[in-house]
């Protein structure tokens, strides 16, 4: 029978009505809890023409709340709001910014806009907007990139912000739908694809490789208390080999008829939730042209070197025989991976590249290839990864930057969706830039599968599928050493000779251009594992156009908001001294009510 995979959300969390709602702001589509602990709750919605976001942030706590952006979870920089109700019912509300680790400082300009400030017996709910770009040199701008969120609250109104509990939480804030707003079938079946009972064995980065089952999924199923060790779970399709290997046995390892599988066709990594496929599409299961088999691969971190660690992760799959208008496909696109990928030592911001060409896709897909509609991608680097980007190219000319992410975060790694489906036709190049910071290190890091190596990768998830599984490039090797002044007559020395670099900012920027301008060679593989290669070259890159500033005070004039007030953080002996309430000069008294809520009726 014919079904399709798509994913449900049978996990809704409960807590949602935990906090009554009203009825001042606008119905925010998404949320989060920002905190492990769930004292700290956030709605939110963007809108993209007015370049405007709103924001609903519940905190438990009767004190002052705070939520803002930082950096790199660093105070220094950071930008954010601090709000609450006083006991006598006055609200304050203003807009802050770090100056140093233990001092911040109110806002000249007043960029955020109060909508409305409650509070009950437990909590207090504070709901506010700003524009994306405020070109305020105190605030940091709101993009598609992974934020950084900071959120914090003070058991009173005492604004001693550095005593207050603060939270920092990745979050990805231009989401698109929620699962609610997709299409649920109404049949639907569940499979567990997990592995039983593994060992982890005590390896610093050990890469399992299990069972080859004829179904496949789409939820992260990590077991309980292993959620920091398992590093990422990927699902392959496996082509038509007549002989394929059951069982367990490791990645990369002795057995090669376990890399038969080489089809992608579920992606999930660290800090990744559940994901639906868009109504118009899902994977195809059970006709005789789908895979019969996939692959689990489930990769594992185990840094503390734990001994006896057994786990159960997996995913799971949702499956229906209410098919969809079109099966999907999972292109996988980047860097090839392997040693000829490095990133030099102690650099701030280093960029690879990896090209696909598709020029000959046709002729490899046995049948003419349909135009690829692209709908989500999931972006992957390890741990010097802070950047990637993919551009798409027809003719010559950049048609658009398909996806990007300038502050990735490891941690935070998810399927996406594009704000519309882009089209990919054969003859098309898709570049993936990956910009890596490798401060921390003192050795030269290689492309590999373990997390202290890197990869550079982008899987692109499309509609309707074609036979084309891999489209990975990777520079001439040869090239880039002789640019380093090392001799390499082949790709062996070539990659040999990279180790004899001696690296300093010099040959460190010598190495990113001869990467760059080296000819690629582009490995394009079919899931029936037909492989071919070609050549390419990079291309350059026009960036994305930002949002517009704009200044919200400016349109909505806040008089009483223009203040200046400074907190600093006190070594603990002269806080204790000072007492809390004589340091902060409270706000001035906006309103005259209890219990209350102060709404300012402005449209958007
Ligand atoms: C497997 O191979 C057969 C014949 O070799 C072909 O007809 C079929 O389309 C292939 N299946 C897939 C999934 O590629
Ligand atoms: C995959 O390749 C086979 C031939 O090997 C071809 O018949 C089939 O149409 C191709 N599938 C797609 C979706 O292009
Ligand atoms: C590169 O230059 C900066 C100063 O401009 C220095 O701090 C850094 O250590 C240099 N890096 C290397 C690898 O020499
Ligand atoms: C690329 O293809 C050519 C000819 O098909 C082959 O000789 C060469 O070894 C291939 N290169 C790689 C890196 O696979
Ligand atoms: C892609 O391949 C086509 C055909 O081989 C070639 O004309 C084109 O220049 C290639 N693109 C790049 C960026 O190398
Ligand atoms: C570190 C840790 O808590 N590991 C747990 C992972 O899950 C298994 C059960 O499958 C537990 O036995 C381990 O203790």
């Amino acid at each position: 029978m014919h079904h399709q995979l798509l994913n449900m959300p049978l996990f809704l969390l409960s807590v949602l009505c935990l906090y009554s709602s009203h009825a001042s702001v606008p119905a925010l589509r998404f949320s989060a809890f920002l905190d492990p602990t769930h004292q700290i709750y956030l709605r939110w919605d963007h809108n993209a023409e007015e370049a405007i976001m709103t924001f609903e942030l519940q905190a438990h706590s009767t004190g002052w709340v705070s939520f803002g952006f930082t950096n790199n979870k660093e105070i220094t920089g950071a930008d954010f709001v601090i709000g609450g109700i006083l006991p006598d019912g006055n609200v304050y509300f203003s807009d802050w910014h770090g100056v140093s680790e233990d001092t911040v400082l109110e806002d000249e300009n007043q960029d955020y806009e109060l909508l409305s400030l409650t509070q009950d017996a437990t909590s207090t709910t504070m709901a506010f907007r700003r524009y994306f770009r405020t070109c305020d040199e105190d605030d940091l701008d709101i993009t598609g990139d992974t934020l950084r969120l900071m959120a914090g609250y003070g058991t009173d109104d005492t604004i001693n912000f550095f005593e207050g509990r603060i939270v920092h939480k990745s979050l990805y804030m231009m989401l698109l739908s929620t699962e609610d707003e997709l299409h649920s079938p109404s049949i639907y079946h569940v499979y567990d694809l997990k592995v039983d009972d593994v060992s982890i064995t005590s390896l610093k980065t050990k890469i399992t490789l299990d069972s080859f089952s004829d179904r496949f999924n789409f939820e992260p199923r990590i077991t309980p208390r292993n959620e920091t060790l398992v590093h990422h779970i990927l699902v392959y399709a496996c082509g038509n080999a007549s002989v394929l290997p059951t069982g367990v046995s490791d990645c990369y390892g002795a057995d090669p008829d376990f890399a038969l599988c080489s089809q992608v066709v579920v992606g999930w990594a660290v800090g990744g939730g559940s994901y639906m496929f868009p109504d118009e599409t899902g994977i195809s299961i059970g006709t005789p042209l789908d895979a019969q088999w996939v692959r689990l691969e489930i990769h594992y971190s185990n840094f503390n070197l734990i001994p006896d660690l057994i786990d159960n992760s997996g995913i799971r799959i949702y499956y229906t025989p209410e098919l969809r208008p079109y099966d999907m496909g999972v292109l996988h696109t980047g860097l090839f991976t392997f040693p000829i990928h490095f990133i030099p030592p102690g650099v701030d911001s280093y960029m690879s590249y990896g090209i696909c060409n598709t020029s000959q896709f046709e002729e490899m897909n046995g049948a003419p290839v349909p135009d690829m509609h692209m709908f989500g991608y999931l972006l992957h680097t390890h741990l010097a990864g802070k950047g990637v980007r993919g551009v798409l190219y027809r003719n010559g000319e950049q048609v658009t930057v398909l996806c990007e992410d300038n502050k990735y975060d490891f941690n935070l790694q998810e399927t996406r969706n594009l704000k519309e489906t882009v089209i990919f036709k054969p003859g098309d190049e898709f570049l993936v830039e990956c910009q890596y910071q490798t401060l921390d290190r003192t050795d030269v890091i290689f492309g590999g599968p373990s997390t202290l190596n890197e990869m550079c990768l982008i899987f692109l998830f499309y509609y309707p599928r074609n036979n084309i599984s891999s489209c990975l490039g990777y520079p001439d090797i040869q090239y880039v050493a002789n640019e380093l002044g090392q001799e390499a007559s082949d790709e062996m020395e070539g990659m040999m000779a990279i180790n004899l670099v001696d690296w300093d900012n010099e040959t460190i920027k010598k190495a990113e251009k001869a990467c760059k301008e080296a000819e690629q060679t582009v490995i394009i593989k079919t899931i029936d594992e037909l492989v071919r290669n070609e050549t390419s070259f990079i291309r350059e890159i026009s960036d994305t156009i930002l949002a517009p500033c704009k200044d919200i005070s400016r349109a909505i004039p806040a008089p009483w908001l223009k203040r200046q007030t400074e907190y600093k953080a006190t070594p603990p002996t002269t806080a204790k001294a000072l007492g809390a309430k004589s340091i902060f000069p409270l706000p001035p008294l906006l309103f005259l009510s209890w219990c209350f809520t102060w709404l300012l009726t402005s449209s958007v």
